[in-house]
């Protein structure tokens, strides 16, 4: 019999999944049930040692000699200072050593209780990762917390799949706080686990052969790519990924096809389940669209999920993911190119369904005609564009800018999107407008820009760099919050209604200035914008109404309701 102690199990399922199959473990009675439970899994052999700094380089010299990760299990208090020395020794010589210790609830730490002091975090510089896990797992979300924690630092640990070499192993520390009683001895099983493995073969081929296994062996692929530079070289090795999966990306992903508005093509196939993949790739960055999010969290459960990082670093955003892969999108194009040629051309029933899909969603959008709204300002300004044989750049910023640049913006769409604040985005369009003599668009909601004024005081500002700014009087995505409308604070607390306009910081900065208040003037206001030769910036300040803008987006999405 296993402890009740969800989050013991948990763990104990893992140890055991990443190949651990030794445990050095010092008596305590905090840490009991953990030691408890090591001896119940039979995969694991128990070492018992006193003294925790000798346990520490026991574990030391069990990881050399076996090649696996070792854990060394402690109970609270100073137990776990004295495990440094071998934690920093295994930290310098990349020796994948687990310290499990056990630990009191947060709220009686600093509070004179007995062996008691801070240990999240107490062996901070000579660990690849350090976790805390909850004392209490309180339903899903919890679960899959406790879970994804475990894993991140076993993965850094260099444990299952990851080759134990210079780099990609380490000791990591999984605190683990736990709530009396202590001794309940009666669940029969572990859990069954997710696994995450991390596939970090060396660089390049070993790992994006794994990829493409995986690629061929899928019936139903999906390549999700999330905010990413422009992806301007490998021209075959696109090809042959766009005819193995069907890609998903986003206007920030930099993916070099036409556009493919993933909104509206999942409003229209919700509920369907011909749509779900059973392998998703997701490479780069963030995603804007929460409809993708929880699509994609909704396939996973039963889809093999494969996230690609540069930087090896793991982020469960599918709360699927079942490999870690180390590698780039560039880098596997590239590597598509030179080794699946023979690929291209091989399109499936899934994939024409979603290119029949996409095909639907952008002929229902070339028929709209929305009413005068921040949608229709976006949408003529993305059409005009179109005509421009000039090269440019787009910065949307964020808030509803960025989300009507999901589904309406024609090229890859620049954004603070790392952390969505609305802080900085004039000044990153005025910098890089700075450093290129392309033009440089920049659509932004008015307290993005109004917040950002000060990116216009800069004489370096050169007649490349062209602002819309669409003026709803107050932060517009606010009523696109069910339940907040009940609020009577909504409007001047939360959306900071007011009545500002840019013409005076037009003027003192010598930005040109053009304003609009209905659809002619805006068009017109448009079309200068783009064709006008100046030396200094200009701005065109759309004004909308913010109840006109979400009716007119309820009206967009309305559309792909219904599936033809
Ligand atoms: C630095 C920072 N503060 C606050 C927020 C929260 N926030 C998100 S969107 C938004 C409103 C933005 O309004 P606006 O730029 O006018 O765009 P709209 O919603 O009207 O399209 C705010 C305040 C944020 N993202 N970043
Ligand atoms: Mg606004």
């Amino acid at each position: 019999m296993y402890s009740d102690k969800e989050n013991i199990n948990i763990l104990t399922a893992l140890l055991v999944a990443h190949g651990v199959r030794h445990a050095v473990v010092c008596p305590g009675s905090r840490n009991a049930p953990i030691v408890h439970n090591l001896y119940e899994a039979k995969d694991i052999c128990c070492l018992p040692v006193t003294d925790e700094r000798s346990a520490g380089f026991q574990a030391l010299g069990i990881a050399q000699a076996t090649q696996q990760p070792v854990v060394v299990c402690v109970t609270s208090g100073t137990a776990l200072l004295n495990l440094a020395p071998a934690v920093a020794e295994a930290f310098y010589q990349h020796i994948p050593m687990v310290v499990v210790s056990a630990d009191r609830p947060r709220r009686w730490i600093d509070q004179l209780d007995g062996q008691t002091l801070p240990q999240e975090g107490a062996l901070k510089p000579f660990v690849r990762k350090a976790v805390a896990l909850p004392a209490v797992i309180a339903g899903d979300e919890e679960r899959w917390y406790c879970n994804r924690l475990v894993n991140e630092a076993l993965v850094e640990a260099g444990g299952k799949m990851a080759s134990l070499k210079a780099g990609v192993a380490g000791p990591v520390h999984i605190n683990v706080p736990l709530e009396e009683p202590l001794f309940n001895f009666n669940t029969p099983c572990l859990p069954d686990e997710r696994v995450i493995g991390k596939i970090d073969k060396g660089v390049g081929k070993a790992n994006y052969s794994f990829l493409e296994q995986l690629l061929r062996r899928a019936e139903r692929p999906m390549v999700v790519v999330g905010q990413h530079e422009p992806i301007n070289d490998g021209a075959t090795g696109t090809a042959i990924l766009r005819t193995m999966a069907v890609v998903v990306a986003e206007r920030l992903a930099g993916w070099p096809d036409a556009a493919r508005p993933v909104d509206e093509a999942l409003t229209l196939v919700a509920g369907d389940d011909d749509f779900l993949p059973d392998t998703i790739f997701y490479f780069g960055g963030t995603l804007v669209s929460k409809r993708l999010k929880q699509f994609m969290r909704k396939a996973g459960q039963n889809a093999t999920v494969v996230q690609v990082t540069p930087d090896g670093q793991l982020r469960d955003v599918t709360m699927h993911l079942d490999y870690l892969c180390v590698g780039s999108l560039e880098g596997f194009i590239a590597y598509l190119g030179r080794e699946a040629a023979d690929a291209i051309g091989t399109s499936n029933a899934f994939q024409q369904r979603w290119e029949g899909l996409f095909a639907h969603v952008r002929a229902t959008m070339d028929d709209e005609c929305p009413p005068f709204s921040q949608l229709a300002v976006v949408r003529y300004f993305e059409q005009q564009l179109e005509d421009m044989e000039y090269p440019f750049h787009l910065h949307y910023a964020n808030s509803m800018p960025v989300r009507l640049a999901n589904s309406l913006a024609g090229q890859h769409v620049w954004c603070n999107r790392g952390v969505n604040g609305i802080e900085g985005s004039l000044s990153t369009a005025a910098g890089f407008s700075i450093a290129v003599n392309d033009m440089v668009f920049c659509v932004i909601g008015d307290l993005s820009f109004f917040y950002d004024q000060n990116a216009l005081w800069n004489q370096n500002l050169k007649g490349n760099l062209r602002i819309i700014l669409l003026n709803n009087g107050k932060g517009g995505i606010f009523n696109s919050l069910p339940g907040l409308e009940q609020s009577p604070a909504r409007d001047t607390l939360v959306a900071a209604r007011h009545h500002t306009t840019a013409q005076g910081i037009c003027t003192q900065n010598d930005v040109g200035y053009f304003k609009a208040d209905n659809t002619l003037d805006m068009q017109r206001g448009v079309v200068a914008l783009l064709t006008e030769n100046r030396s200094r910036p200009m701005l065109l300040e759309v004004f909308t109404d913010p109840e006109s803008d979400a009716k007119a987006l309820k009206t967009h999405f309305k559309a792909f309701e219904k599936r033809p």
